[in-house]
């Protein structure tokens, strides 16, 4: 057995937030021989759902879980942390403009970048997952001046892996069998599911699915399946996105299949000619816990476009937020 690593989680008490937490103490994160100390951080107002929390996951009597602690001050919660998973923001309610909502996760975001600097390992690794999450990772990031921006990464697998499990359902084959699906650009409704790439045991994807219906319902669905969650449910996708974040993670530390990739918002080094600096979903592949963008995918001119808007918006967001951009 290894020595325990610290792993704070923001928004720990919230719906994803519980959904991740039981499956990070059984090991889906870091692997089953992973032990893990448990830093949880919330508001203060929901300090005693937070304690029931952690209740429940003692009752849970995990092997894994060394230790639980409990935070309403962010300098705490990631003090030495390894892993910190942000997942605490604002939603939005009704009335409320999209950019008052960028604003107030702006100001969360800049103060969590900031404590992960001051208090955290210094090899520590970020997972944003609160929304706006591209621009919320690109704020943290550039109010960390003392790590690298590489260490702060957003998440699109959640999307990358609602694409795996449709088409899994439309081909009746098996998700795992599905290789190289790619998200691009912002976790919102202008975001590019790629699956010219992809194959299944070989078979291309576009020879196995039709083009119209991969181009006029496919990536509208992933689009919006966030929204349509909504509908159903009436709150959004804590499931799925909580299994998401623990595949990001995984992926990261333990690597991804052979020749395959996944999807992960990291800083853009100017690949495919996508401005430099900003949270983009690129497909990636992780070997000895970094990970590398792919190079030299073709693009059909039609999905170049639809890249293009997606950078638009991550431009314009950021401008909305510059001000608490330290350069
Ligand atoms: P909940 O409202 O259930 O939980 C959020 C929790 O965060 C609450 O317990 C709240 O007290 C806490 N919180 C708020 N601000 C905090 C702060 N500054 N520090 C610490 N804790 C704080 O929301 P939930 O359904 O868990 O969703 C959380 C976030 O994930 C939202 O921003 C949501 O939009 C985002 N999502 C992102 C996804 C992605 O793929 N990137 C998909 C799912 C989800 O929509």
């Amino acid at each position: 057995m290894r020595s325990p690593v610290r792993v704070a989680v923001t928004g720990a008490a919230g719906s994803i937030g519980r959904a991740l937490l039981s499956r990070l103490g059984s090991g889906a994160m870091l692997g089953p021989d992973q032990p893990v100390i448990l830093q949880l951080i919330e508001l203060p107002t929901a300090m005693d759902q937070l304690r029931g929390v952690a209740m429940e996951l003692e009752d849970c009597a995990f092997p894994l879980v060394h230790e639980i602690t409990l935070h309403s001050d962010p300098a705490t919660g990631f003090q030495d942390t390894d892993y910190a998973i942000l997942i605490g923001a604002r939603p939005r309610t009704k009335g409320m403009e999209r950019s008052d909502l960028m604003r107030i996760n702006a100001e969360i975001f800049s103060v969590q970048g900031r404590q992960i600097n001051d208090h955290a390992n210094p090899n520590v690794r970020v997972l944003v997952v609160g929304n706006p999450c591209n621009t919320n990772a690109l704020i943290a990031s550039r109010n960390a001046p003392d790590l690298h921006p590489t260490q702060f990464t957003a998440m699109s697998r959640l999307d990358h892996n609602r694409m795996a499990g449709i088409l899994a359902s439309r081909t009746g084959t098996n998700a795992s069998d599905i290789r190289k699906l790619a998200v691009w650009g912002n976790h919102s409704a202008t975001m590019v599911p790629d699956i010219t790439h992809g194959n299944i045991f070989g078979q291309p994807l576009t020879e196995l699915v039709d083009q119209q219906w991969y181009q006029n319902e496919f990536v509208g669905r992933i689009q919006q399946r966030g929204a349509e969650i909504i509908q159903m449910c009436g709150q959004s996708s804590s499931l799925s996105a909580a299994s998401a974040a623990l595949d990001h993670m995984n992926s990261w530390v333990n690597g991804t299949h052979g020749d395959d990739y996944v999807s992960m918002v990291v800083p853009s080094d100017g690949s495919y000619g996508i401005s430099k600096g900003i949270m983009f979903s690129f497909p990636v592949r992780c070997r000895f816990g970094r990970y590398q963008i792919v190079q030299g995918l073709p693009l059909k001119p039609w999905l170049v476009d639809m890249i293009k808007r997606t950078e638009e918006e991550l431009l314009t967001e950021r401008e909305m937020v510059r001000d608490l951009l330290p350069a």
